[in-house]
């Protein structure tokens, strides 16, 4: 973790503890400056540096106290006032109000009444029935407290893919320019592209590994060292752990196999090897056929692969599997009968249907977010501002008028613009799969991305399917509402959500934005079983989020979609033909 989101993780608890004590104003003045300073580009040691207290106290938001408690940490580690909050209140506010209902009152209503301090101590007390009995709790907050414990304990494990993969990259890139180092990947859940990991995991195949673990201590992106042997290292860096493991050049293809997972293909994996008379592990493939007792050792009989992760599937008989597809979820069968599918790329795309302006929350101007789209090589976009309705909160979305408004001057831009361009909205769903735009906009507009962005507890089936058989509807946008590690969202009946999308024509989002990524992989598998249509949309609220996409397509192939499942692997004239339909 840098200094600047340590320093933000502690204005944020400050604001918590203050809030939970009844403060007034000064809570939010805390939660505004630690935006300030983990949004801010300068390293908040250099500005101490090179200008003290006052050059901390120029952040927005940020004033003289504050700077003050910054500087403190900076000094010493630790801020005087938080560890005295800290201990006249011993509860793990941050973990406690993870929970989604959960604020600093609450925290200090159930400590008051019940002594809960811990997440264990909160389940314990839901369950046994005790925080209904607490004056203005009720049988309901309790139940969803329950719900929502489970959520947001792995919610403290785990990291968001769209966070670490910038880590993970600049490593792989300072790897790759050493010279002891003669093949470095990824490996894990963050190689098989899962939305959350526990854990990065990189891999090196070196003849010499006790300078890549040197290499890999002294990298300037290492927090701290966790532990370190000959061969393999473990770090903390940027608030995630990275594993690294070296080893020999012949069994890098073996142990990146290995390494990738999941845990519960290598099962399956290793099980079709036996019947075939090999032994699979994270050394290689070995020929134990002539051998008494393949378990002797590790390195047993007349080794067949290891180098290459493509030897290793070859010598199993079967395709290379590509990692999003590492599930166990029927792809050694499909790979050994050579039948995989012909999964998407990045490249498959040809446009984007759900991008944010100016008009509504976006950071960018139509202009811009169209001349990004061409230039990120799209043929197509389509411009979906928010429209006023439930979930829209402080004035952020457009009406019909303004709407309307946009639509010409969206058509006057895409007149002159190197791609097409077409005029969409994002509507919002109610409680009820109502449509928050008026018919008569509605008409009028290319595109209709419909959302829900409100009430997303619960079973969200009825509502979901409701807005995909409204006739000018063409895109469920985010379908579940989830929030990966922070809300759930809604429950949905997949079959029913895309049987409905597929009989009227409505293709069912896959949201890239990294917080979100909605649908899930599982759905998208099961929307494309049911014949249903998917589109990859970055939802971009700025010009260079169009790359997220990639995050989309990725979760995508975890649902073995091939391009003709993508909506917008079509081109122009094929999506045309598509939201005419
Ligand atoms: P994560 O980090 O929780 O998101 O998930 P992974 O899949 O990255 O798991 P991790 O980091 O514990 O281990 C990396 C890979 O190593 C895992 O995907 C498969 C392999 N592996 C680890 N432990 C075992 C094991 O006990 N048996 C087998 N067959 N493979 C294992
Ligand atoms: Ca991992
Ligand atoms: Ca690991
Ligand atoms: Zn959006």
């Amino acid at each position: 973790m840098s200094d600047n989101d340590a320093i933000a993780a502690r204005l944020e608890e400050m604001a918590d503890r203050l809030e939970a004590e009844g403060v007034q104003y000064k809570p939010n003045a805390y939660r505004r400056a630690a935006d300030s300073v983990r949004a801010h580009t300068v390293a908040i040691e250099r500005l101490y540096e090179e200008g003290g207290e006052d050059a901390i106290a120029e952040i927005d938001d940020v004033g003289e106290a504050i700077a003050a408690k910054a500087a403190e940490f900076l000094e010493t580690g630790t801020i005087g006032e938080l560890a005295a909050l800290r201990e006249e209140f011993p509860v793990e506010i941050e973990a406690l109000t993870a929970v989604e209902g959960v604020g600093p009152k609450t925290v200090r209503s159930l400590y008051d009444a019940l002594g809960v301090e811990t997440l264990d101590d909160l389940e314990a007390a839901a369950a046994a029935g005790e925080i209904r009995e607490v004056s203005g709790f009720g049988e309901k907050t309790e139940a969803n407290i329950l719900e929502n414990v489970a959520f947001a304990r792995e919610a403290q494990r785990r990291s968001l893919l769209g966070e670490a993969r910038p880590l993970a990259g600049r490593l792989i890139a300072r790897f790759e320019d050493h010279e002891a180092v003669a093949s470095v990947e990824t490996a894990g859940s963050l190689r098989r592209w899962r939305p959350t990991i526990g854990d990065v995991d990189v891999l090196v195949g070196s003849d010499d590994a006790e300078a890549v673990v040197d290499a890999f201590e002294s990298w300037d992106g290492v927090g701290s060292v966790i532990e370190a042997g000959t061969s393999k290292a473990s770090v903390r860096s940027e608030g995630f752990r990275i594993d690294l493991r070296v080893v020999a050049p012949e069994e890098f293809g073996a142990a990146l196999q290995y390494f990738t997972g999941s845990k519960d293909h290598n099962v399956a994996l290793r099980n079709r090897a036996i019947a075939m008379g090999l032994k699979l592990n994270e050394y290689g493939v070995f020929d134990v056929s002539g051998i008494d007792d393949p378990d002797a050792g590790q390195r047993v009989g007349e080794r067949v692969a290891g180098g290459t992760e493509r030897g290793v599937y070859d010598a199993l008989g079967m395709d290379w599997i590509p990692p999003e597809l590492r599930e166990n979820r029927g792809e050694i069968e499909r790979a050994a009968d050579g039948d995989l599918p012909e999964l998407l790329t990045a490249t498959d795309l040809n446009g984007d249907l759900h991008v944010h302006t100016d008009y509504s929350d976006g950071d960018g101007t139509l202009r811009e977010m169209i001349e990004a789209a061409a230039a990120y090589g799209h043929e197509y976009v389509s411009i979906a501002d928010h429209a006023t309705g439930p979930g829209m909160v402080g004035g952020v979305g457009l009406d019909d008028a303004e709407l309307a408004a946009q639509l010409d001057a969206i058509r006057e831009l895409a007149a002159e613009a190197p791609i097409e361009v077409l005029a969409g909205v994002e509507a919002n769903i109610g409680a009820d799969g109502e449509i928050s735009v008026g018919e008569a906009v509605l008409a009028d507009l290319d595109v209709v991305v419909a959302s829900p962005h409100s009430g997303l507890d619960g079973d969200g089936t009825d509502r979901l399917v409701a807005a995909i058989e409204h006739p000018e509807v063409d895109v469920l946008g985010h379908p579940t509402g989830r929030l990966l590690n922070r809300r759930p969202g809604h429950d949905i009946d997949i079959e029913r959500v895309a049987d409905a999308a597929a009989e009227h024509d409505t293709a069912l989002e896959i949201n890239a934005d990294p917080r979100r990524l909605d649908l899930r992989s599982s759905h998208v598998a099961a929307a494309i079983e049911a014949g249903a249509t998917v589109v990859i949309n970055t939802d971009a609220h700025a010009a260079s989020a169009y790359d997220h996409v990639r995050f989309g397509v990725h979760t995508a192939r975890r649902g073995w979609a091939e391009p003709a499942d993508v909506l917008n692997c079509r081109d122009a004239e094929g999506l045309r033909a598509f939201l005419e339909r």
